[in-house]
């Protein structure tokens, strides 16, 4: 069975890692079987989670694996139209390469609480003797990660105000659908509800939550597919 390499489940949200999140709802949308394999990102084949292995292959980073369930398995976004897929790829792109670096700066840099938090989450299941040196030089690689890629030189109030401006493209583009594309489940609602779970509904403070909270749709997306694909085993 295909085995999904992700962090351990916490927070009452399927995953932390808005990418694991994303491949596992992906998998139950599809409704292919897996088998989940709680993980750290050390050793992993791009050093990032998540992965999966499946007839002998090792696949990383989500959107390679979503191509592969698409071709051996499941093509959520079959029913697509050309510019549909085209959206659909843009605005993955919003939630994964700009969005999330306002959610990842606010987790390991915005606030003393939220790290210390985000540490326990992540480091936990490491012998406490090994925990917070790996904790405090993962989080000054990831600091220099966030400087690299340019948010992390803008002022707090300038990363989040970049981040709302997601959000309000995301209200916007969902309106009043239960989905973005209609009725049914696709590639890109796997992708929003892996991030926007992981900045309305965990326990980490900051502007671009409050903000989140104010988008009832997006609200209630949210807590939807968290309702319809997860709620009997948050717990594991
Ligand atoms: N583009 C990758 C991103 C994966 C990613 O950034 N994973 C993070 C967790 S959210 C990770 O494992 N980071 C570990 C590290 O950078 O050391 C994907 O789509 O899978």
């Amino acid at each position: 069975m295909l085995k999904l390499y992700q962090f351990k489940r916490t927070w009452s949200i399927p995953n932390l890692s808005p990418f694991c999140c994303k491949v596992e709802t992906y998998l139950r949308m599809a409704g292919i079987p897996y088998e989940l394999k709680p993980s750290l990102p050390f050793g992993a084949p791009k050093g990032k989670l998540p992965y999966i292995e499946d007839n002998g292959a090792a696949i990383a980073d989500s959107r390679f694996i979503i191509d592969y369930l698409k071709t051996h398995y499941t093509d959520l976004d079959q029913g697509l139209t050309a510019t549909e897929l085209a959206t659909s790829t843009a605005l993955q792109r919003l939630l994964e390469e700009h969005l999330f670096w306002a959610t990842l700066y606010s987790r390991w840099q915005y606030t003393e609480e939220n790290w210390q938090i985000n540490k326990q989450a992540i480091f936990e299941p490491l012998p406490p003797i090994i925990r917070d040196i790996a904790a405090n030089r993962t989080r000054k690689k990831i600091q220099r990660q966030i400087y690299g890629h340019g948010t992390g030189r803008h002022q707090p109030e300038e990363i989040f105000t970049l981040g709302k401006q997601d959000i309000d493209a995301l209200t916007v583009s969902l309106g009043d659908q239960p989905y973005f594309f209609g009725d049914k489940p696709t590639t890109l609602d796997a992708s929003a509800f892996g991030l926007l779970i992981n900045i309305i509904g965990c326990p980490i403070e900051s502007p671009l939550k409050e903000h989140g909270l104010t988008k009832q749709n997006l609200v209630q997306y949210v807590d939807k597919i968290k309702q319809r694909y997860f709620i009997s085993d948050m717990n594991q």
